[in-house]
């Protein structure tokens, strides 16, 4: 492992510092009767990249690197949910209402659920947070410490609310961040395309982005050639 191929130069990858970060890719935001489909959203477009998704997280279980996976969801009691966050808009149902996948971002709902094509496995990290950014009210920053992680690799959704929001709660904790173009997505097709032209300008401001076949080359366990 060594440089992946990114935009805007090349993502100077450390196999002992690098992890996966799968934002949010739950039934919520996925399907129909979810937070996603209340807010008026089309969600199949988030199904689409369950695929990209699955090879990248593949591949760092492939080559040994940590994923950790986050869940925007709050507690039954709603404590965590400012009022701010549940009055705002006019959605068809709110956070922690009856919907059909049970109480709407609440933990341990049906519908809070990781998709199951992308479900964490035994050892892998979950961070359940009740904000957009992961950072923010969990314990991820001593995760990664414990971890001496210092550059991630992010994928999910959506591109240009909770992944953009860690993203840059990450680059302002010194962490590299770079973006896997393919395994991230959004409601709206122009704000993905303006999140990643922002994130990598003026010199990868907020980080790199990449397609998910480099990423996947440059994380690739190297066949040692005969002495
Ligand atoms: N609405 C929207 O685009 N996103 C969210 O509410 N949460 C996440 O991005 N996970």
């Amino acid at each position: 492992m060594g440089d992946i191929k990114a935009e805007p130069f090349v993502f100077p990858a450390k196999p002992e510092a690098l992890a996966l970060i799968v934002i949010d890719m739950q039934r919520d935001f996925a399907e129909p009767g979810g937070f996603g489909a209340s807010l008026g959203n089309d969600v199949s477009r988030i199904t689409k990249i369950v695929p990209d998704v699955k090879r990248l997280i593949q591949g760092f279980r492939d080559a040994g690197l940590p994923v950790i996976h986050t869940m925007e969801c709050h507690k039954p009691d709603l404590s965590d949910l400012p009022p701010a966050k549940r009055d705002r808009g006019s959605p068809s149902i709110r956070i922690g209402d009856e919907g059909p996948m049970g109480r709407v971002l609440i933990s341990g709902e049906p519908g809070t659920a990781i998709l199951a094509e992308l479900a964490p496995i035994d050892g892998e990290v979950v961070i359940e947070k009740p904000g957009k950014g992961a950072f923010y009210a969990t314990k991820l920053s001593d995760v990664l410490k414990e971890k001496s992680i210092t550059q991630l690799v992010f994928a999910g959704v959506t591109t240009e609310v909770c992944v953009q929001t860690t993203m840059r709660e990450a680059n302002d904790r010194g962490y590299e961040c770079l973006l896997a173009e393919e395994a991230t997505e959004s409601y709206f097709p122009e704000f993905k395309a303006a999140a990643i032209a922002m994130i990598r300008a003026q010199g990868a401001i907020v980080g790199w982005t990449a397609h998910v076949d480099d990423i996947l080359e440059g994380i690739a366990p190297k066949e040692t050639a005969d002495a």
